[in-house]
């Protein structure tokens, strides 16, 4: 009755930025990520007859902040009447600080609590699940390039192209550590109440994922850039008409989004996207990773920087 997954964090190159049912956590448009292969989430799920209520214990400390979502995903994959269980999550980045904790989180967290009970799901049944426990969670199931479809009734993920066929490098820029004063699920109910760019953003989605889904299919660094560049900006402008405005960014932010403009001008192969928080990530082709690390570093207000190629999806790391 126990299990150990591990599972990466993904970056989006093509936005989740809404949500079309609340009540299962389905998202308005679908989205393109890649997985990123050294940061990790590690659970460990053991289910105990004796316990009263779940435990989570993350990196070491007892935690209560995700413990409501953690044991809504072990009741969706395993059913309500579940012994409680002892959650142990390891996780070797910062949390909740638009770097995609949550989605690693619930990836690793649906394949051990599947695992603990001996239960073998599908793919598609994986992806619904996390899916629910988080949008983002059901494209850390798979590694590379990975499409989450919006189908009509549940979501489908797919992997578009391997790891090892596109090694992409990805060099994170850190510029604050602390969590996110708004989480994103609250952040993007407001935007679908309050932006006036809500329904053009979900309208034209569909332009982006084929423009970026051709691109990757193409292996085309140019037009990939240029869709996910557009696609992050007109995600944050989404957010910034929002009312109350969502600005996610610190002036490092923006520096950062100078460093990378720069590095363009010099002709290396990099474009930037950022997420529901200030941190900046620069996809690169692994020949200039060494430069932009050293330009982001170098930039004013960044706190660290982390690098990584692009890996593969969840996994069990110990048969129960
Ligand atoms: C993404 N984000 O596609 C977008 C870009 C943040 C900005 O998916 O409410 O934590 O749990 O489904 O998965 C963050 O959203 O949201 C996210 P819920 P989640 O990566």
């Amino acid at each position: 009755m126990r299990a150990t997954a591990i599972a990466q964090p993904n970056i989006a190159l093509i936005k989740y930025w809404g949500k079309r049912d609340l009540e299962r956590n389905l998202p308005a448009v679908g989205s393109i990520s890649i997985t990123l292969r050294d940061l990790f989430t590690e659970m460990r799920v053991e289910l105990d007859e004796r316990l009263s209520a779940d435990k989570l214990i993350v990196n070491g400390s007892s935690d209560e902040t995700m413990l409501p979502r953690l044991s809504s995903c072990l009741d969706l994959v395993i059913g309500g009447a579940r012994p409680r269980a002892h959650i142990e999550s390891r996780c070797n980045f910062p949390i909740a600080a638009g770097l995609a904790s949550s989605a690693s989180a619930f990836a690793a967290a649906t394949v051990a609590a599947a695992c603990a009970i001996g239960q073998s799901l599908s793919n598609e049944a994986l992806a619904n699940v996390a899916g629910r426990s988080s949008g983002s969670a059901a494209r850390s199931l798979l590694g590379g390039f990975v499409e989450l479809e919006n189908r009509e009734t549940d979501i489908v993920v797919r992997t578009l192209c391997d790891s090892g066929r596109w090694p992409l490098t990805v060099v994170v820029a850190i510029t604050e550590t602390a969590p996110k004063a708004v989480g994103s699920t609250e952040a993007m109910e407001i935007s679908r109440k309050t932006s006036p760019f809500y329904s053009n953003w979900v309208e034209r989605q569909d332009q982006d994922l084929q423009t970026a889904r051709d691109a990757i299919l193409k292996r085309d660094f140019e037009q990939l850039a240029a869709i996910a560049e557009h696609n992050c900006l007109k995600m944050h402008s989404v957010m910034w008409a929002s009312r109350p405005p969502m600005v996610y960014w610190n002036s490092a932010t923006m520096r950062c989004l100078q460093t990378v403009r720069k590095l363009q001008g010099d002709g290396h192969g990099v474009f930037f996207t950022i997420d529901a928080g200030p941190q900046v990530k620069a996809v690169c082709v692994p020949e200039c990773a060494a430069d932009v690390r050293s330009a982001l570093v170098a930039t004013e207000g960044v706190a660290d920087v982390m690098v990584t190629g692009l890996g593969d999806g969840a996994r069990l790391v110990k048969a129960p």
